[in-house]
């Protein structure tokens, strides 16, 4: 029988692919791995203990309801990330602002990452798949010196990993260093990651379109228009699109990676900026996406080209197949 690589294995055979990094990449990829375990047990067993499960009864910084599972995910990637020393400093989803770790094991880390640390919460009472999404960056601030905000504030294109786990009817890890997208399935059994997935590319088109149409009055007239011919028979397809829309972005994001098709937030009157947040969500998966042989714009610009102000701002987001993305962004125009 074929022996299937571990994710550990495939770090260390990869470790070449990162100029300077004498480990410190892989190091803190496996504190990612171990962090996304533990939140992994627990997510399949939030309809068990009521202590995990439903509202955490405060507020992020985004004024969304925190779920408590969303807290304990956040604390649990912020131990494992500071255990390492590799990370001078972390910014999520569920803190208002960025932390420094400040020991001077941490000070010494050259990397920062920024994550989202339960993605699609509000599906947790209702057992759909979710997501952690996570990015990664070499400081630019001095070795030595606390983490500073300008660390967090670079373009995406300055990734030197990204990556997301989805917790779905098997948990997942897939994530990209700029050599490839690879993704790995966790055996529960043992606890340990395989090689699933090596070298994930995107189809350049798909028949698979996500978004929410409750909002399409809100939508740009290029948006519509898109939609409009997704839903048409007169489309260049041989079969009709299919509208495939979860509300947990890693789960849509996921399938089209691996299906070909494109997820849309566009700005809407609620959210003129769409709802999805550049630094931890929109800038790692598009990394991802791009490493596949897709596309993530945000209907005026490639998404990893943007100069980050704020570490929470928004920007409307379309990611997916070559194609279908280049279609939505001519109509756009
Ligand atoms: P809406 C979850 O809150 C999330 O950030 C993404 O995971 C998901 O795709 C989107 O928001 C759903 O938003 O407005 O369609 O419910």
């Amino acid at each position: 029988m074929k022996r299937v690589i571990t994710l550990g294995e495939f770090i260390i055979s990869r470790q070449g692919d990162f100029p300077y990094a004498k480990g410190e990449l892989s190091s803190l990829l496996s504190a990612i791995r171990l962090a996304a375990k533990v939140v992994n047990r627990e997510v399949n067993r939030a309809g068990l203990s009521n202590d995990i499960l439903g509202s955490a009864l405060k507020q992020n910084i985004q004024g969304e309801e925190q779920q408590k599972l969303d807290v304990y995910a956040d604390e649990q990637f912020m131990a494992a990330l500071k255990a390492r020393g590799d990370v001078c400093g972390v910014a999520s989803e569920e803190q208002e602002d960025f932390i420094s770790f400040d020991t001077p094991l941490a000070r010494a880390g050259k990397y920062v990452v920024l994550i989202d640390p339960l993605d699609g919460s509000s599906n947790i009472d209702v057992n759909v798949s979710i997501g952690t999404i996570f990015s990664v960056y070499r400081r630019t601030s001095s070795i030595g010196q606390l983490a500073t905000v300008e660390d967090f504030l670079q373009s995406g294109a300055k990734q030197v990993a990204a990556g997301y786990i989805i917790y779905g009817s098997s948990t997942m890890l897939v994530y990209t260093t700029g050599n490839g997208v690879h993704g790995f399935t966790l055996e529960p059994s043992i606890g340990t990651y395989f090689l699933s997935h090596p070298n994930i590319c995107m189809p350049e088109s798909g028949s698979i379109y996500s978004v929410n149409e409750g909002n399409f009055n809100d939508f740009n007239p290029g948006v519509q228009q898109y939609i409009q011919y997704c839903r048409s028979k007169q489309n260049d397809k041989e079969k009709p699109y299919s509208a495939r829309y979860i509300g947990s972005l890693v789960a849509d994001f996921h399938r089209n990676l691996l299906k070909g098709g494109v997820y849309m937030y566009p700005s809407t009157q609620k959210d003129p900026n769409g709802k999805l947040r550049l630094l931890y969500e929109c800038n790692p998966l598009a990394f991802i996406a791009e490493q596949a042989g897709g596309l993530a714009s945000t209907g005026r610009q490639r998404v990893l080209d943007i100069m980050p102000e704020k570490l929470h701002q928004r920007v409307p987001f379309f990611v997916g197949s070559k194609n279908m993305v280049e279609k939505i962004i001519s109509l756009m125009e």
